[in-house]
């Protein structure tokens, strides 16, 4: 007989079939369609991935006073990401301790407390109950803080991990990646513009996708300083096509080592993206033609730069973050990129550009030049995502190889099936 009250579980095992998906994957292979386009596996991703990992969620430039703040939607899940009274940065549930209503519904904003709509309840930016009208005698308003969110800052970037205990390795993350994000100065930047791009396909097409030059053949501005040599690891497997690119990109990286050299910047590229919780790559790189910023010309489109470093020609700095960032750093500005699951088949792409808050919109930068080519990248990537999540979603879809240079694909969906064999205690039915 069952119990007429059952306990709340938070998160349900999958089902016997999804287990064995998850058991049998094999490597180097695309995943199978349910992983793309089921409603299990999505509700899966958000309690063992999205609820488990650190999450790259905004970036400090969006909240630089006291009091402004973004909210954040993964599922049912929502996140109030502020600037408290003493400038710290805070992460609370947004759900109010009196009966649960969701507090703030604004994506963004300013406010010096937080008010609930229902009865009242008025909250601080720090997540202490300040106010509760017409309680009974003895009410401790001490009892009734906001939940709160673990959060995180590196360099200006905000991360969240909405588990009760999250990945402890971000400490050595941030140790490994501070140094080189650091003298880009971006705690102290401006929001030049902020996008919400909704792709038409699974999160981890949207991911996959990133991890790769295979398909930059699709991106004919980016192609003008990105070099698409990216992710070949030697000459071997490097196509007759892209011979006199290579070429350019080794001269253009002896110029660029010696630029980084001679201004203490550090470049080796670290590569951690599937052997850690918090999984990740970085690396400075070069770019082509001026090799100083993301224009059709290569020349920086902001005259002022980011860092104290009197230099434009900087290529760029490449992170890479699982389960949901990248970012690219020119010497002029920033470009960070999250991902937000919304539904099996729907991710929404948030792209900000950071420039020196002193930077002068019309003056120092024109904005179309500054954010036209990812513009049109982030674009023609939805597009191509989309493609994918319709080829996935017919039933003549069979798993397909990755070639060498998509090895940052296979090393995504790999991290993200050793998180959810570890987190859902499933052993791999093959050795890797
Ligand atoms: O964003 C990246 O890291 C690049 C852009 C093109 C493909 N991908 C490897
Ligand atoms: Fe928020 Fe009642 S639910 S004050």
């Amino acid at each position: 007989m069952t119990a007429p009250f059952a306990a709340r579980v938070d998160a349900q095992s999958p089902e016997p079939g999804s287990q064995a998906l998850i058991a049998d994957r094999v490597v180097g292979q695309s995943l199978p369609a349910p992983f793309y386009v089921s409603q299990e596996f999505f509700d899966l991703d958000l309690d063992e991935i999205f609820s488990k990992s650190w999450l790259f969620v905004a970036t400090e430039a969006e909240i630089p006073e006291p009091g402004d703040f973004v909210t954040i939607n993964f599922g049912t899940r929502s996140v109030i990401v502020a600037r408290d009274d003493q400038g710290r940065v805070r992460a609370h549930h947004n759900v109010c301790r009196h009966r649960g209503a969701r507090l703030l519904t604004e994506p963004n904003g300013s406010t010096g407390t937080i008010v609930c709509t229902y009865h009242s309840w008025t909250y601080g930016m720090d997540g202490r109950l300040q106010y509760a009208d017409a309680q009974a005698p003895g009410f401790d308003k001490s009892c009734f803080s906001l939940r709160s969110v673990h959060v995180r800052t590196i360099a200006g970037l905000v991360f969240i991990c909405l588990a009760e205990e999250a990945p402890s390795d971000i400490d050595e993350v941030a140790a490994v990646v501070e140094p080189y994000l650091a003298p880009h100065r971006l705690a102290e930047a401006k929001v030049a513009k902020q996008t919400d791009l909704v792709e038409d396909g699974n999160w981890k097409l949207t991911m996959e996708n990133n991890r790769e030059c295979y398909h930059c053949g699709g991106h004919p501005e980016l192609l003008n300083v990105f070099f698409p040599t990216w992710g070949y690891s030697s000459t071997d497997a490097i196509p007759d096509r892209l011979a006199p690119a290579f070429d350019r990109y080794r001269r253009a990286t002896a110029e660029l080592v010696d630029i980084w050299d001679g201004h203490g910047l550090p470049y080796p590229r670290v590569e951690e993206l599937d052997t850690r919780a918090t999984g990740f790559h970085i690396e400075r790189d070069a770019m082509d033609l001026a090799g100083e910023s993301f224009t059709l010309d290569g020349t920086a489109a902001c005259t002022r730069l980011l860092t104290d470093i009197p230099e434009a020609r900087l290529g760029r700095l490449s992170m890479h973050l699982q389960p949901n960032m990248w970012l690219h750093i020119t010497s002029d500005h920033a470009l960070l990129f999250s991902v937000i699951p919304i539904a099996p088949d729907k991710t929404l792409v948030r792209t900000t550009w950071l420039v020196h808050r002193d930077a002068v919109e019309g003056v120092d930068y024109d904005l179309d030049r500054l954010t036209g080519v990812w513009e049109a990248t982030n674009q023609q990537d939805a597009d191509l995502v989309a493609l994918a999540q319709q080829g996935i979603s017919s039933p003549a879809y069979v798993p397909g190889p990755y070639g060498p240079s998509e090895f940052q694909v296979e090393a995504f969906v790999n991290w993200y099936i050793t998180m959810l064999r570890q987190r859902l205690g499933i052993s791999a039915v093959r050795a890797a």
